[in-house]
């Protein structure tokens, strides 16, 4: 019995080493890697999720320059598996992350750089969505910062980074959409995956469920600190916005527009707008993102790729808030009133 025992662990090892050693990961800087040839068909081809917030906001900055891609859709934990763990994904981005926008058969990583490198790229007639004069560009540069998801935990520093507070903010949508996704894929995550702590926040959100997910204290102390950090950066953003300039930069709408887009889309998926976006609080920003909405872009780029389990986590959320008050009150906070 004890031999058969150990030959079992000693065979489990062995996978696990066999296995690992298929599936190589680490960090990779953004932008372009003239360096790794993937296969391709098209100029460019994006590897993204629909529900993922900075694949969102490659798709949309494609919509506005008119390029088209072929699609590549990678699962990510909350909307199925862990395919971005898998050797076929590593070998396309050996980080494991989304997006990766592929050109002629080179990768591009970290949204924020393919923007950056896509509005490069695009040609005559396409729409400039980088200021041409160093003024403009600095502000530009200093709100698409605010909303670009940084590093392996863009929640670190909440008051540098408006995109970390709505990754803080999308927990109790991950907490509602996990009800639906098998534990052996989280264990796979924990087993492969590069960062540990976020396949163990899943775990946690599977194990105590979306009412749960609120009681747990430091969830809920990260939760409210992201809460106020966001009230603060909306009333950056209501304070500029409020000469009446349509756009971030004025009237030029640009690279910092669109990654501000989608995180405004996030909350509505979380449920949350209404906290930040309602009343007479920060009116410049509600009619901001009522702009924003309107764009062709955002319908093709976010509309156009509804992912169903988010609807359902969305539904869920809003099911737990009309029977439990508890929860209700534990997600609802109001930001100073702005007017
Ligand atoms: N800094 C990266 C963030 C990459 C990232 O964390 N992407 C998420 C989706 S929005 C992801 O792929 N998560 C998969 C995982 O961590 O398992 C970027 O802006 O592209």
């Amino acid at each position: 019995m004890t031999y058969i025992g150990l030959a079992i662990v000693v065979a489990l090892v062995a996978w696990y080493a066999w296995e690992k050693s298929r599936r190589k990961t680490h960090p990779m800087e953004g932008g372009l890697h003239e360096d790794i040839s993937l296969p391709y068909e098209q100029e460019y081809e994006l590897y993204h999720n629909d529900l993922s917030l900075c694949s969102k906001k490659v798709r949309v900055c494609m919509a506005e320059l008119g390029l088209p891609y072929k699609a590549h859709h990678i699962e990510l934990i909350e909307t199925g598996s862990y395919e971005t763990i898998s050797r076929h994904f590593l070998k396309v981005n050996p980080a494991g992350v989304l997006p990766v926008l592929v050109h002629n058969g080179h990768p591009v990583y970290e949204s924020h750089d393919i923007i950056s490198y896509a509005a490069a790229q695009a040609g005559d007639g396409a729409p400039m969505l980088v200021p041409a004069d160093r003024e403009h560009r600095a502000l530009m540069q200093k709100w698409k910062d605010l909303a670009s998801m940084v590093g392996d935990d863009p929640t670190d520093d909440l008051a540098k980074s408006a995109a970390g507070c709505v990754g803080v903010l999308s927990v109790p949508l991950f907490a509602a959409g996990m009800v639906v996704i098998p534990y052996r894929h989280v264990f796979e995550g924990l087993l492969f995956h590069r960062i540990k702590f976020r396949p163990f926040m899943f775990l946690i959100m599977k194990v105590v469920g979306l009412k749960g997910v609120l009681n747990v204290k430091k969830v809920k102390n990260k939760l409210d600190a992201a809460k106020a950090a966001l009230c603060n950066h909306f009333a950056a953003l209501n304070e500029l916005l409020s000469d009446g300039r349509p756009w971030i930069v004025g009237q030029q709408y640009t690279l910092a527009d669109i990654s501000w887009m989608v995180l405004f889309d996030r909350l509505m998926e979380a449920d949350s707008i209404e906290y930040f976006l309602s009343g007479n609080t920060y009116p410049y920003v509600q009619t901001y993102w009522q702009r924003l909405r309107a764009r062709p872009s955002y319908q093709e780029g976010v509309d156009g790729f509804r992912h169903p389990l988010v609807a359902d986590a969305t539904r869920r959320i809003q099911a737990q808030k009309a029977t439990d008050p508890r929860f209700a009150e534990a997600m609802a906070m109001g930001c100073p009133a702005n007017a």
